[in-house]
């Protein structure tokens, strides 16, 4: 290595860049000299190096290092991975690239400044009045933030697109964004409507073999690289949950799809073309992406990437992985995941999310994708994630969408080092919090929805538990009673050859081990089997014991974290100490909510006693059923709220 570098920069003395790419450097630069100390990073940008393009490489010299990329973007990625590893001391060697060339950022914001999902106040953009100095302030920290930890790309709006996206003021004020981010060597995106022509320039189809649509979408595409010369493309959430798309006229995903992608080819754009779709009539909503899209395969240009959810209902807090992945080997694939928690307790609970994406990462190996999208967790409260140790799960997943390979401790233990406590903090304290990270993600999944079970939430805004939940006029698969199929008999969701089958979607040998009910993981049991209360367990107890153990599990957790945190006080910020102290109270009542709401319900159906060491539920199940949130699906109810109903 050290050779190498020598070779390389003897042979290379200097280097030319462009205007835009000097920005990235200067930032580079000031970064390392303002961690470091002047000149103690010597930076070097070589075009020919053999880096990959956002590599780097570091060596250690006689006055401090000496970092090598091919591009500025490269080094700028370099200088933070200093940064980074220094708390644990920075090895003399190092070289590292991302394993993946998308990693972005969803938003789900509105131009009204509401945030579907977002539970940290408003949008972050600013769309109808011009961007003042702490708007453009705000939106550097937000790309240093993402530049920090690799993400390289932002989609703006919410995959529910108004079309006023698309008209002049609005990409004006896209172009404004992306020249803030670009230095940080963030692309921006849009989500677009596709029935954009029909609503902003009154074509009367949006029929993608229309030559008229095609070439609206094609004069759309020179406006906004006019505009923005290295806008990233489009994403689409189409035929899905009310949105237009191609099968409004017949057409098919891919018609759709590759319409775009041609508008966008001569510029270097892509198509993220979501699967989250559902149509009501099939029998199985899990079923339903690969059934839509896998038939598609080799349809697809190759500027169009097929994002498909991790799980194949919807971001629940455990699923097992979308059988889509590796299915369609012509088109090219990338990952959603969720970062905002519209599942896990909003910004009231912590849940530490990379356990759930290291575990997806062990079913879908990176190498099958072009890119990681996350569902951003971000808005304008002065922390811009609501729960203070959120933050945590935009790194996880910036650091996990360049490393999947990463461990969740170490990840949190990186982010616990720079970022929550003081230097003098005994090994011990950042053991235990790093615990309390990495248990978190189970620990919700316990007190909320163990064993496989999924989908029992509240209607609409997804806070606390509903199991019972009828809305009159609502499709099936909205209804909680769809997923967990629990009666007297037993609970759970056959998905066997016996049932809706949908194991068979999933290749060997996973099929086999979760159609196997002795091979099946007990995580997921309930989401491939239909079981009887009785039902006899690997550990020993039956199905009923276990479910209430699960629960009671959960709540413990909590209770430990509580204890842990307590201990962790002396090292921390005070008034984050506290607002988290505050968080972790309303997490361990919903947590007890949760059990007792549904251990009351399910108990009623399996007309068993809980078992010794379950406590007796608070309330009634008619009090829990009495329960109704007056939130809307953009926010987090307060502590105060919640107190006031549960
Ligand atoms: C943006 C779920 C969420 C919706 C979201 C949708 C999607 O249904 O509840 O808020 O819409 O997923 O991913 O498109």
């Amino acid at each position: 290595m050290k050779h190498l570098l020598h070779f390389i920069f003897s042979l290379i003395a200097a280097h030319v860049f462009a205007a835009s790419s000097v920005s990235t450097l200067e930032i580079a630069r000031s970064e390392a000299n303002r961690f470091f100390g002047a000149d103690r990073v010597q930076i070097e940008v070589i075009a020919k190096a053999p880096v990959p393009p956002e590599g780097f490489i570091v060596h250690r010299n006689r006055d401090g290092w000496q970092l090598l990329a091919s591009t500025p973007v490269g080094a700028l990625y370099g200088v933070y991975d200093l940064i980074r590893r220094s708390p644990r001391g920075i090895p003399d060697h190092f070289s590292d690239s991302p394993a993946l060339p998308l990693r972005i950022l969803n938003h789900w914001d509105n131009l009204d400044g509401t945030v579907e999902r977002g539970y940290a106040g408003h949008s972050i953009w600013k769309w109808d009045v011009p961007l003042s100095e702490t708007d453009r302030d705000l939106y550097t920290r937000y790309a240093r933030i993402n530049a920090r930890v690799g993400i390289n790309g932002a989609v703006l709006n919410n995959v529910n697109a108004s079309p006023r996206i698309l008209s002049e003021e609005k990409l004006k004020r896209v172009a404004e964004i992306a020249d803030i981010l670009r230095p940080y060597g963030i692309k921006t995106y849009l989500s677009v409507n596709f029935a954009s022509p029909m609503a902003l320039d009154s074509l009367s189809s949006a029929d993608p073999l229309l030559p008229e649509v095609q070439q609206w979408w094609k004069n759309k595409a020179a406006q906004i690289y006019g505009l923005i010369p290295d806008f990233g493309g489009f994403l689409v959430k189409a035929n899905s949950e009310g949105q237009p798309g191609p099968m409004d006229f017949g057409r098919s995903h891919a018609d759709g799809a590759n319409m775009l992608a041609d508008a966008l080819a001569p510029y270097g754009g892509v198509v993220m073309w979501r699967a989250f779709v559902y149509s009501p009539s099939d029998n199985d909503r899990a079923k339903q992406a690969y059934l839509e899209f896998q038939p598609l395969d080799g349809q697809f240009r190759d500027n169009v990437i097929v994002q498909i959810k991790n799980g194949p209902v919807d971001f629940q807090p455990r699923e097992p992985y979308s059988p889509l992945f590796g299915a369609t080997p012509s088109t090219s694939q990338m990952a959603e995941l969720q970062i905002t928690q519209e599942y896990l307790g909003h910004s009231n609970h912590l849940a530490f999310l990379a356990p759930m994406w290291s575990e997806f990462f062990d079913f879908v190996p990176p190498s099958g994708l072009k890119g990681v999208a996350g569902v951003a967790n971000v808005g304008d409260t002065d922390n811009l994630t609501g729960h203070p140790l959120a933050m945590a799960n935009w790194y996880a997943f910036g650091r996990m969408a360049w490393n999947p390979e990463l461990t969740p401790d170490r990840i949190a233990e990186e982010w616990i080092r720079s970022y929550l406590v003081e230097t003098s903090t005994p090994e011990n304290v950042i053991s235990d919090l790093t615990d309390m990270f990495t248990e978190s993600h189970e620990a919700v999944v316990d007190y909320m929805m163990p064993l496989g079970l999924h989908h029992i939430f509240a209607f609409g805004h997804h806070y606390g538990p509903e199991p019972w939940c009828d809305v009159p006029g609502a499709r099936e698969d909205w209804l909680p009673r769809y997923y967990h199929r629990a009666d007297h008999n037993g609970i759970g969701f056959d998905r066997t050859s016996k049932g809706s089958d949908a194991v068979s979607q999933y290749p060997e040998p996973f099929r086999s081990t979760f159609a196997n009910i002795e091979q099946c993981p007990d995580e997921f049991i309930l989401w491939f089997h239909h079981l009887p209360w009785n039902y006899k367990m690997k550990s020993g107890n039956n199905l009923w014991e276990e479910l209430c153990f699960h629960y009671q599990r959960g709540v413990d957790k909590v209770g430990d974290f509580q204890n842990i945190w307590n201990t962790a006080a002396p090292y921390l910020e005070p008034t984050l100490y506290a607002d988290v102290k505050g968080r972790l109270q309303t997490q361990k009542k919903d947590a007890e909510w949760w059990r007792d709401a549904c251990l009351s319900y399910f108990g009623e159906l399996a007309c068993l006693p809980l078992p010794t060491g379950i406590p007796a539920p608070k309330h009634t199940l008619s009090h829990y059923k009495s329960i109704h949130l007056p939130i809307t699906n953009y926010e987090c109810p307060s502590a105060a709220l919640l107190d006031s109903v549960r």
